[in-house]
């Protein structure tokens, strides 16, 4: 995957602008990879420079967050904003806190979330935040003063009209109702669609926390679907075992698949029968314990510290933990072991090595940033609920999200045949996503 000199100019320029952060080129560096045919067909968005433009957030904020632990210490972390681009609608992206985030993660993710928003056909811009906090271990008022503290700085730039955040790794709705709060009492206002992912009965809406895993099953339904294939039998495996890996389970599992293995960043747990979903839920979603403790509940299923899910043979493959969990070397295992097809649930799980071993397998390869983009496609649904103080129902919900995953594979797979790649859903997503994005930038003039 190499840039032709014109984009390597702008690639380099990119890194050198942005020492250090690894993440961030990798997400910039496969976007521009599938720019190549696009600015031979608009020569103005080389006119306009919108590549270096769309790589350059519209504003970023780096704050010190402050609280105080159960013990009366003091604990300092740092939080984050990359409100990356607004050409689209009100900046639009999750918080994460874990303790790997620093200013390239953010970045990659606010990047990527531009054109996943865009792809969503919705109108949100692209943004990302979160903090170097570790919620691992926290009693539940260590979360809810971390999170009172990091609105106190995050306030003076969000609202229903500029900045919408909602959840990501280590921030669910338990997060969203803290940080929901602690707005209503600095503002004064009952704002509801200045964060998505509330609680159902202040302002959530339905199918919102289902959204991303039940989506990314969609995108992969319509994949199997386009080679006559579906999910009767199959085998899955899901990494990770938090939000999304929870809503990919329950959707394969009514679909006819079968989970047989899951993993937080600690282990394994494997059982050819089948994964128990009301025992995971119980564990991440109300005690929040470790998976290991699973086979404890579950005589027949195995535990292995530090495994390696990829090795575990399967048809479908549902990377739903984290950043570059999938490298050379397990797309490799994973194509010998026969398996046709990856939704990726988290952002950007596969390394670069990975992708073209999926993409030259021909694998059916479901990128990040469209086959997760039913989350953000939820919280937009929220917002507009919220702007006419509607509540619509889960069905009503769960059709437009379906409808929304099914326009984003037509128009991904649309996007890779025009620019001579049919079948590259990496190449499609991108370049659907950009287009959008270049043309409204363009109409508002240079800003
Ligand atoms: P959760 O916090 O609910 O769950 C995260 C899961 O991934 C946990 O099982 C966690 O294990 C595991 N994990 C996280 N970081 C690592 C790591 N560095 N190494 C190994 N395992 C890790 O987060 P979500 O389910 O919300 O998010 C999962 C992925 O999906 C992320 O990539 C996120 O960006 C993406 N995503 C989320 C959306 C959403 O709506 N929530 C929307 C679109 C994408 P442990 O508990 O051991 O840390
Ligand atoms: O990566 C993502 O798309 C999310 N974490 C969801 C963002 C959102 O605003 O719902």
């Amino acid at each position: 995957m190499a840039l032709n000199e014109h984009l390597q100019a702008i690639y380099q320029d990119i890194v050198a602008r942005n020492p250090g952060e690894a993440e961030f080129h990798q997400a910039v560096h496969e976007v521009l990879d599938a720019l190549g045919p696009v600015l031979v067909k608009y020569p103005e968005f080389s006119e306009h420079k919108i590549l270096r433009r769309i790589s350059e957030p519209e504003r970023q904020l780096i704050f010190r967050v402050p609280w105080q632990n159960d013990k009366n210490q003091v604990e300092i972390n740092r939080g984050f904003r990359v409100q990356f681009n607004s050409a689209l609608g009100p900046y639009k992206g999750g918080l994460r806190f874990h303790p790997s985030v620093y200013l390239g993660i953010v970045k990659f993710l606010g990047f990527e979330q531009i054109f996943k928003n865009s792809l969503t056909g919705l109108p949100i811009g692209g943004a990302k935040g979160g903090s170097d906090f570790d919620p691992k271990g926290k009693s539940e008022s260590e979360i809810m003063r971390f999170c009172q503290s990091f609105m106190v700085e995050l306030w003076r730039i969000i609202g229903e009209h500029t900045d919408v955040p909602a959840g990501d790794i280590g921030v669910g709705t338990r997060e969203v109702g803290f940080l929901f709060g602690q707005y209503k009492r600095l503002t004064n206002k009952f704002e509801a669609g200045v964060i998505t992912g509330k609680g159902l009965y202040y302002g959530g809406s339905q199918v919102r926390t289902e959204a991303t895993g039940y989506g990314c099953v969609y995108f992969v339904n319509e994949m199997l679907k386009s080679r006559n294939l579906d999910f009767a039998g199959k085998k899955v495996t899901v990494s990770g075992s938090g939000n999304v890996a929870i809503y990919t389970h329950e959707k394969v599992t009514e679909f006819g698949g079968k989970v047989i293995a899951m993993s937080d960043s600690n282990g394994v747990i494997y059982d050819e029968k089948g994964i128990n979903l009301e025992t995971i839920k119980q564990f991440k979603e109300v005690e929040r314990r470790r998976i290991k403790d699973y086979c404890d509940h579950h005589k027949g299923a195995r535990y292995t510290p530090n495994g390696r899910i990829w090795d575990i043979p399967c048809d479908v493959a549902f990377p739903s933990a984290t950043q570059n969990e999938i490298t050379g070397r397990d797309a490799k295992t994973l194509v010998e072991n026969g398996c046709i097809a990856v939704g990726e649930g988290a952002n950007m799980p596969t390394t670069p090595e990975g992708a073209e071993i999926f993409l030259n397998a021909g694998v059916l390869y479901g990128p990040g940033k469209a086959a997760n983009a039913g989350g953000v496609a939820t919280s937009a649904l929220e917002m507009q609920q919220n702007a006419s103080r509607d509540a619509w129902t889960f069905e009503e919900t769960d059709k437009k999200l379906q409808d929304i995953m099914k326009n984003i594979f037509q128009a991904c797979s649309e996007a890779a045949e025009e620019f001579g790649s049919p079948g590259n859903l990496v190449k499609g997503a991108n370049i659907a996503g950009f287009i959008k994005v270049a043309r409204a930038m363009i109409s508002q003039g240079l800003i």
